[in-house]
């Protein structure tokens, strides 16, 4: 028996050994799909072995070429356990060889650079020289070799074959930014992993390690520039002392080829500038711009602009004097061109103090109007950033339109990686599916096959430039967007800003095995989980593209849906009694769709071809109105909230399926997050189906809505130390009440009588986790304690107004209770703070596991 050759020790001990390496492994996160795993197996790391020499050999002496040649030692090593031998010349043996095409061409004469390589394209190509096999990482520029050996990293982290390599990668645009909405004080706007990895107290941090290896990440996807300041600009940001910290900055992003952007405040020449003034066409503003420009340059070389906000929610903007965005882009715009930078003006401008009243007003119309008639006014160096949809980064949004209105203007998309709209990383929504849909949006500003990326890198005008920006908006946490599920969209981004056409389907699979390995069914588990996400997470919040229902007064996190209602941001869904949605036809409402050309335009202007998941941003219709699905609008909402749900349970158990395969700290971490999510999606299922009913007055043909037979209300049972309240919005408790305690000592007690059969069962207590304050909850079941928990969580991220409600709704479930009828289920709470210990309901339900 072979087995006979260990002794019994060893075997246990090599059990032990592979399973530690398997599954107990703490991993943060922290080096998200850099991790360069150690290959375990044997047939690819025999082969690696074999084709990948042993010798580097860098031919350019700048930081970016030192960082591509760190960077592949590195990344051998963590995967083959092997540390590459730097020469500074070809060796005699096989080598890798990494350079521009220069500086190739002079090492290996014979060597021809392929004619279509644009600039930040790369080459990888494995040739002889002098009978050794030379892998050769070249490009036209630096930033091309970093970009193809990171490349080639990723190939082997894949585990895909490089031993005759002949490949060539160009991007699909020049424009590749990251936009970071840090404020010089350390916060974050929508910012949901803690606080800024650039700035404290309102001054840029001492420490920049974090800085660095953010643009490491970014350049290891093909990222060339990044903003560190929010685009609602603090002035001072560019301030003379401040320049000096910026290009501390710089310093940190160079060796990784980042261009270092920032964000500015219109009215700069007034506050810091000292003028009376800051109109775009006064010589004395013009004269601030080209100083303050070139004090920047004189202090970072390689600065890549600026950033611009302007006339928009209460941003300072050329209106006060009655200009416009072409004179303000330009009077920026143009000493940066002196120094080949760029500046981008956003086209997110509307007006936030709209009359609601008036059915024609539409702020989806916002970006069209404002910037289609200045089309050719703006230079060449003026990029327009334009959000994906023309409303706010909603759950579904049709394509902007305003992406087939510039002809002679150079743009860019503006995509939101971190989850604003979509559950703040408290939620799984994976958004890349949602994103590859608006890219590919064909939207026929020239014909046929004008999709949204091809407009966007100037490639159906002919624009020099152009691209694609995402707000990451990273912070402190160790794993930078805090849900360890959530890096996938920074990924994502990425990808998708080097080469759009790439599917969904392989991103997530990428980012999966690169994060967490190559275990077929983590694998297969996780790709499925993310790629489900987007659309589970619009099942449960806004259906039909009404918008997201989201609270949007104030941390647009939970449910509120009249917030949209009544007021001038013009989120308006115009739902009542008689129907919702907004009507945006030529024919009875806004005319936005004349802003599409046809046949886009036609499609959504007609209810036969506009599509269902589109139809309540297009059109205003009762609730019994028959969708092309067969199902009422009505019966829609109730089930695919209903659906959602389930979907998001089935995460779970897909998630505990992983239990042994993935590490055990983003194991926990990412359970306990989705069963969070389990609470909260319940939350939103019943805030959002009671009223709708309240509203149409259908009922569900289910009988789900309203009808939670397993459900004890709070404010039904009996109470001591306890108040009953209206929770405001009322649809985000059941019923509409809840409890809270009103005693001297916060002291309470909330308690029924199980009047069910005997059994196992679950019981989950509905509370609200407010920020100001940690209740204590202790549950006891016939005088037995079963459970006890703090009610210590940040809901949902850290800085938000702490109040029972949609965005603060929580679950506690406890499982596998024995109950007996007429046992006694007690609550007993104690408050701390401003949290009252509030308590919505109890559900008893079959036990699960
Ligand atoms: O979605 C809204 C956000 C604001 C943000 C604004 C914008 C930076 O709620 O926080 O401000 O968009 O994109 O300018």
């Amino acid at each position: 028996m072979k087995i006979s050759h260990f002794s019994p020790g060893l075997f246990v001990l090599l059990l032990t050994i592979s399973t530690f390496a398997v599954s107990s492994r703490a991993e943060t996160g922290y080096d998200a799909w850099l991790r360069y795993e150690k290959i375990d197996d044997a047939s690819i790391q025999r082969d690696y072995d074999k084709s990948l020499p042993a010798v580097v050999v860098t031919l350019g002496r700048t930081e970016v070429a030192q960082s591509a040649q760190n960077e592949l030692i590195r990344g051998v090593r963590g995967m083959l356990g092997r540390t590459l031998r730097i020469e500074t010349a070809l060796p005699d043996e096989n080598a890798v060889l990494l350079g521009t095409f220069d500086e190739i061409k002079k090492a290996v004469p014979t060597f021809n650079a392929p004619a279509d390589l644009k600039e930040d394209g790369f080459y990888l190509k494995t040739v002889s020289v002098a009978g050794h096999r030379v892998l050769i990482i070249t490009a036209p520029n630096e930033h091309g070799v970093l970009y193809g050996t990171f490349t080639l990293l990723r190939k082997m982290s894949l585990q895909e074959p490089i031993s005759m390599l002949d490949e060539m990668e160009n991007p699909y645009a020049p424009v590749r930014i990251i936009n970071q909405w840090d404020n010089p004080n350390g916060t974050i706007e929508r910012g949901y992993a803690g606080r800024s990895i650039f700035w404290e107290d309102g001054h840029v941090v001492k420490d920049l390690k974090r800085a660095r290896d953010y643009a490491r990440l970014l350049a290891s996807l093909g990222i060339n520039g990044c903003s560190i300041n929010n685009v609602n600009a603090d002035p001072h940001a560019i301030d003379s002392e401040h320049v000096a910290e910026l290009a501390r900055v710089a310093e940190a992003f160079r060796p990784w080829g980042v261009k270092l952007f920032v964000c500015i405040n219109f009215g700069s020449p007034k506050s810091i500038g000292g003028l009376d003034t800051f109109d775009p066409l006064d010589p004395r503003v013009i004269d601030f711009w080209n100083k303050k420009v070139d004090a920047i340059y004189a202090a970072i070389p390689d600065f890549g602009g600026f950033i611009m906000k302007a006339d928009s929610e209460g941003e300072l903007g050329p209106s006060a004097y009655g200009r416009t965005h072409a004179d303000a882009a330009n009077v920026v715009g143009r000493p940066l061109k002196a120094h080949s930078g760029i500046v981008f003006y956003r086209g997110f401008v509307y007006n936030h103090h709209a009359d609601w009243r008036n059915l024609k007003l539409d702020r989806a119309r916002a970006a069209y109007d404002n910037f289609h008639q200045l089309d050719g006014k703006f230079d060449d160096n003026v990029i327009i950033q334009i959000k994906n949809g023309p409303i706010d980064f909603q759950v579904r949004e049709p394509a902007s339109p305003l992406f087939g209105g510039l002809e002679k203007t150079a743009m860019a998309i503006e995509l939101q990686i971190t989850q604003e709209y979509l559950g703040q990383q408290r939620h799984l929504c994976f958004e890349v599916p949602m994103w590859k849909e608006t890219l590919d949006f064909d939207l026929h500003a020239r014909g046929a096959n004008t999709p949204v990326k091809a407009l966007v890198a100037g490639k159906v005008f002919g624009q020099p430039t152009g691209g694609i920006a995402g707000v990451a908006n990273v912070g402190l946490d160790t794993n930078w967007l805090g849900h360890p599920l959530a890096m996938a969209n920074l990924y994502g981004f990425g990808r998708l800003a080097w080469n759009p056409d790439l599917s969904s389907e392989q991103i997530a699979r990428e980012w999966t095995k690169l994060t967490f390995g190559h275990d077929p069914q983590v694998v297969r588990t996780i790709s499925d989980m993310q790629l489900d996400s987007w659309r589970t997470y619009e099942n449960y919040t806004g259906p039909l593209g009404v918008g997201g229902l989201t609270d949007i007064i104030e941390v647009h996190y939970g449910p509120g849906i009249k917030s949209s209602e009544g007021n001038g941001w013009g989120q308006w869904h115009r739902g009542d009694t008689h129907g919702i949605g907004m009507d945006r036809t030529v024919a009875t409402g806004t005319g936005y769709t004349a802003q599409y050309h046809p046949p886009v335009s036609d499609r959504y202007e007609s209810l036969k071809t506009c599509p269902d998941e589109l139809v309540l941003f297009f059109h205003h219709l009762p609730y019994d109105y028959v969708l092309h699905s067969g199902k009422t609008l009505i019966q829609h909402v109730y089930d695919s909230h209903y659906e959602g749900v389930e979907q998001v349970q089935k995460f779970v158990e897909q998630w505990e399926s992983l239990k042994g395969k993935v590490d055990e700290q983003r194991y926990n971490e990412t359970l306990a997050l989705l069963e969070y999510q389990v609470g909260h999606a319940m939350e939103w299922r019943d805030a959002v189906c009671q009223w709708f009913f309240k509203m149409s007055g259908i009922p569900d043909q289910y009988h789900r809505v309203n009808n939670d037979p397993n459900r004890i209300e709070a404010e039904s049972m009996k109470l001591d130390g306890y108040e009953i309240f209206d929770v405001k919005p009322w649809e985000t408790a059941s019923g509409g009440k809840a409890i809270r305690i009103v005693s001297a000592d916060g002291h309470g007690s909330a308690s029924f009588n199980y009047t069910g059969k005997p059994g196992w069962f679950d019981l989950a207590v509905q509370y609200y986790d407010q920020t100001n304050g940690v209740s204590q909850y202790k549950l006891f079941v016939a005088g037995q304690k079963v459970d006890q928990w703090l009610a210590d969580d940040l809901l949902p991220s850290r800085n938000v107004p702490s109040l029972p409600n949609g965005h603060t709704s929580t679950r506690h479930t406890v499982h596998g209770i024995a109950l007996r009828p007429n046992d006694e289920i007690r609550i007993d709470t104690i408050a701390d703070g401003g949290e009252k210990a509030p308590i919505d309901y109890v559900e008893i339900e079959p036990a699960s596991h």
